[in-house]
């Protein structure tokens, strides 16, 4: 096939699905061609199946907004033209979905006609979506979409709730390649963390508010109080500065390291003991996943979609939203005795296996035949 994919270029969560997503089905022997305003963060090799189409925005004085979407649009109406594209793939709704209808539009006034299918991912449907400024725009978008995914069941009833849907969503998890995300001897590196063989605690994220990156320091600050451990914050973003803060008032900055943003997350992963992840929401949990896959157990909110991934008592623990106390006594279990710790190290691997991309990757590519097929 001859696949356009649509995504934002950046280090979130959608983004790095539709990347890792499209290399995949350019090994298979897919043509893939990415359309977006960035070169992926994720896409910077040569493979004779992949392409990149940049979409660039004329910001002509008038604008105080350049329009982004209209560029897209056209952008996406020349490559389906003139690569012969047999389907649009879009990830993130807002305003990747609507971009496509329209191009879709454009291209039949032409007498040539594309499928698109939206994924969702989460953030487009829980906060952004409902907001009422775009939530007509999405709703519309979404129906007139020919095929809807959506990266976990929880997510599918959240749109189903708060939008009025008539198209089928269906359900395909986030997916991770061991090649990359696997445990990787790294004791120098952990030595260097942990001198005197402390428990290492990470957390990685984008640090937005729906992260709740504080009740991270919070539920350490407990832990530290208990087993001797450090903590490791990876990514950067609004809420670092408050979490940074948090560490001072509570006097433990010297077994905190903000380490900002990181290529080689699995590099960190994998001298890891334990992930923290109490998001107010998360539609899958990609992070989660990731650290699962380099056997690191998971502490989460039960949040979204988080109980299709993390399983309680076998892979880590998850509590209610805000519940530190609740955390930190799971993380304490886990991290006390060193024979439990190896078990939920093996029990998180395997769970993590379940979403091999191999397993994953072949789910989207029988949507799109379905999906050509029936238009
Ligand atoms: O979590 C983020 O802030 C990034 C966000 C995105 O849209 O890029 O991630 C969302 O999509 C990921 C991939 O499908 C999911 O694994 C994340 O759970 C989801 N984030 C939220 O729902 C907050």
């Amino acid at each position: 096939m001859k696949i356009g994919i649509v995504c934002y270029p950046t280090f979130g969560g959608s983004g790095v699905v539709a990347t890792e997503l499209g290399k995949a089905l350019a090994e298979k022997g897919h043509k893939v061609h990415f359309i977006t305003y960035n070169q992926p963060a994720r896409l910077d090799f040569f493979s004779e199946n992949l392409f990149y189409h940049e979409v660039s925005v004329s910001n002509y004085p008038l604008f105080d907004y350049p329009p982004y979407e209209l560029a897209l649009a056209s952008k996406l109406v020349d490559v389906v033209k003139y690569e012969r594209l047999d389907i649009l793939h879009v990830h993130y709704a807002i305003p990747h979905a609507s971009a496509a209808y329209m191009a879709k539009q454009i291209l039949a006034s032409n007498g040539i006609y594309i499928p698109f299918i939206t994924t969702l991912h989460g953030t487009d449907i829980t906060l952004v979506g409902r907001d009422i400024t775009y939530k007509p725009a999405v709703t519309f978008s979404i129906n007139q979409s020919d095929g809807v995914t959506s990266v976990s069941e929880h997510l599918k009833e959240d749109t189903y709730l708060h939008f009025d849907i008539e198209n089928d969503i269906r359900v395909i998890p986030n997916f991770i390649d061991f090649r990359r995300f696997s445990l990787k001897p790294r004791d120098h590196f952990k030595k260097a963390i942990a001198p005197s063989g402390e428990k290492i605690i990470t957390h990685t994220s984008n640090f937005r508010k729906v992260k709740r990156v504080t009740d991270v320091v919070e539920v350490f600050a407990k832990v530290l109080k208990e087993v001797p451990s450090k903590l490791l914050m990876v990514g950067d973003g609004p809420e670092r500065v408050n979490a940074e803060q948090l560490c001072r008032q509570l006097g433990i900055c010297d077994d905190v390291r903000f380490l900002g943003k990181q290529e080689a997350v699995e590099e960190i992963l994998s001298i890891s003991d334990l992930f923290i992840m109490p998001s107010e929401n998360e539609s899958f949990g990609l992070a989660a996943l990731e650290a699962m896959a380099c056997q690191v157990p998971v502490i989460c909110s039960n949040a979204g979609g988080m109980p299709e991934l993390n399983v309680h008592g076998v892979t880590g623990f998850m509590s209610n939203v805000g519940d530190v106390d609740d955390m930190a006594k799971n993380a304490i279990y886990i991290l006390e005795d060193d024979e439990r710790l190896a078990k939920f190290k093996e029990q998180a691997l395997a769970r993590a296996k379940e979403f091999d991309i191999n397993y994953i990757m072949p789910l989207y590519e029988q949507f799109y035949l379905e999906v050509i097929e029936k238009n």
